[in-house]
C-alpha cells in the first residue's frame, strides 16, 4: 500500500524540487515547447490551407502539375469506389442505349415506331441516345475543350460559390460541401430562353475562347428546340396528346418560360482512377437532360442493379429522364442514377443541358395518369424548386433521396 502511494508522491517531489533548483531553465523549456507546438500547429494549418487552396483550383490544374498519386481528398471510401466488386460496380459492361432517330420522329409515317422506342427506353432505362437531331455538337465540344486548355488565371476569373450565378466555374460536385472531392472541373452557364432573349447574359460568359459566347448561345438555343421536340414526343407517348393540346400539357408552359442550364464538364486524366469518380451517383432534377460526350467513355448508368458504361456514339446526344419527368409521369418514366468514371490516359469533355419548367412552377403527377378508382393513385407529392433547395440544405444531395423524399408512402413501399 505504502509503495503504491510513494511512487507518485516521490515523482511530485522530484518535479517540485527540480523546479525549485532550475526555475528559469524549466520555464524556458516549457515555453520553447509551447512555441514549437504552436508553430507546428500553425505550420499544419498553413499546409492544410495551402493544400485546400491548391485543390480548389481544380483537377485540370492538378493533372497539369504532373501529380502521380491521387491526393487523399479525392479518395473515396472503398464501397463507393468504381470497382466495388462486392457491390454493383464490378466489371466494365458496355451498353448501347436504345436509339431514338429524330429523322423517324419527324416523319409522320415513322413517328409511331419512334415514339414506341422512346417510350420503352424511358420506362426501362430512363436513358436513350438521340441521333440525326441536326444540332452542331462538334463545335460546342471543340470550344469547350479549348476553354479548359486556357491558363488557370483565365478560367479562375469565373469561379463563384453562388449556385445561382449566370456563369460559374468550379470543381468537384459541390466543392464547398463535398466530403470527398470529385475528379471534375466545370463551367456552368445559365441559358434559359428568357435569359437568352436578354443578350446581356451571354456577355457575362467567358471572354475566351473568343468564339465561346457565340457558339454556346447557338448551342443553347438548338438544344432547347431539341428538348421541346423530345418533350412533345414523350407527352404524346405518355398521354396521347399531340403538340401541347390537352388540359395538363406542359408544352405551352414550357414555350412561355423554361429553365435551362448548361454544364461543361472536364475530366482530366487521373493518376489513380480506380480510387475516385468524375461525378458520384446522382439523378438529375429536371424533365430531360441532354448530354453531349466526346469519344472517351466514362458515363455509367444504373440498370437492374449494375453499372453499365454508355458507349459513346459520335454526334449523338445521351438523353435522360430527370426527377420532374418521373414525378409528372407518376413513376412510369424513370429518373435513373448515373455517375462518371475517369481514366489514367484520356481526358474527357462532356456538355450537359438540363431542361425543365421555371423554378417557381410546381410539378406533380399528370392528372391523366392518376385514377385512384382504377388503382393508379398519385405516387409523388407536388414539388417545386424551393422544396429541392430545402432538401439540398438538409441532405448531402449526392444520392437519389430527393426523389425518394417526394414519394408518397404507398409507393415508397414498392420503390425501386
Ligand atoms: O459527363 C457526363 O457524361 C455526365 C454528366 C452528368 O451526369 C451531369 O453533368 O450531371
Amino acid at each position: 500500500m505504502s509503495g503504491l502511494v510513494a511512487g507518485p508522491m516521490a515523482t511530485v517531489d522530484l518535479v517540485a524540487s527540480s523546479q525549485l533548483q532550475q526555475p528559469a531553465a524549466a520555464k524556458e523549456e516549457e515555453e520553447e515547447a509551447m512555441v514549437a507546438a504552436e508553430h507546428q500547429h500553425k505550420g499544419e494549418e498553413a499546409e492544410e490551407q495551402l493544400l485546400h487552396s491548391r485543390l480548389m483550383k481544380g483537377v485540370r490544374h492538378l493533372s497539369d502539375s504532373g501529380i502521380t498519386r491521387l491526393p487523399d481528398s479525392y479518395v473515396l471510401p472503398a464501397p463507393d469506389r468504381p470497382l466495388d466488386l462486392a457491390g454493383c460496380g464490378g466489371g466494365r459492361v458496355i451498353v448501347k442505349l436504345p436509339v431514338v432517330d429524330l429523322a423517324d420522329l419527324r416523319d409522320p409515317s415513322r413517328r409511331a415506331a419512334a415514339l414506341g422506342t422512346l417510350d420503352a427506353a424511358c420506362r426501362e432505362y430512363g436513358f436513350f441516345q438521340a441521333v440525326n437531331h441536326g444540332v452542331d455538337g462538334k463545335t460546342m465540344l471543340d470550344v469547350a475543350a479549348r476553354f479548359f486548355d486556357l491558363p488557370l488565371a483565365e478560367r479562375e476569373r469565373y469561379m463563384s460559390s453562388d449556385v445561382r450565378a449566370a456563369v460559374r466555374y468550379g470543381t468537384s460536385f459541390n466543392q464547398a460541401r463535398d466530403a470527398v472531392l470529385c475528379w471534375r472541373d466545370f463551367l456552368k452557364l445559365a441559358c434559359s430562353p428568357q435569359l437568352m432573349r436578354d443578350r446581356h447574359v451571354a456577355l457575362t460568359w467567358p471572354e475566351e475562347p473568343a468564339d465561346l459566347r457565340r457558339v454556346a448561345s447557338a448551342y443553347a438555343a438548338a438544344s432547347h428546340q431539341l428538348f421541346m421536340e423530345l418533350m412533345e414526343a414523350a407527352l404524346q407517348a405518355l398521354l396521347g396528346v399531340v403538340s401541347g393540346a390537352g388540359s395538363s400539357s406542359i408544352i405551352g408552359d414550357l414555350a412561355t418560360a423554361a429553365s435551362q442550364m448548361m454544364t461543361v464538364n472536364c475530366y482530366p486524366a487521373c493518376p489513380q482512377p480506380e480510387l475516385t469518380l468524375g461525378m458520384p451517383a446522382h439523378s438529375d432534377y429536371g424533365l430531360f437532360t441532354l448530354v453531349l460526350q466526346d469519344k472517351v467513355e466514362g458515363l455509367q448508368v444504373m440498370h437492374a442493379g449494375r453499372w453499365l458504361t454508355v458507349q459513346p456514339v459520335p454526334g449523338s446526344f445521351v438523353v435522360n429522364v430527370g426527377d420532374h419527368l418521373e414525378i409528372y409521369s407518376n413513376g412510369l418514366y424513370k429518373s435513373v442514377l448515373h455517375r462518371v468514371r475517369v481514366n489514367s490516359t484520356r481526358p474527357r469533355i462532356s456538355v450537359a443541358s438540363f431542361h425543365s419548367l421555371p423554378a417557381e412552377r410546381v410539378v406533380g403527377p399528370a392528372p391523366e395518369l392518376v385514377d385512384e378508382a382504377a388503382g393508379k393513385p398519385p405516387r409523388y407529392m407536388d414539388t417545386d424548386f424551393a422544396t429541392f433547395l430545402a432538401y439540398l440544405a438538409s441532405a448531402d444531395g449526392k444520392d437519389k433521396t430527393f426523389l425518394q423524399s417526394r414519394m408518397l408512402p404507398a409507393s415508397a413501399v414498392v420503390a425501386r
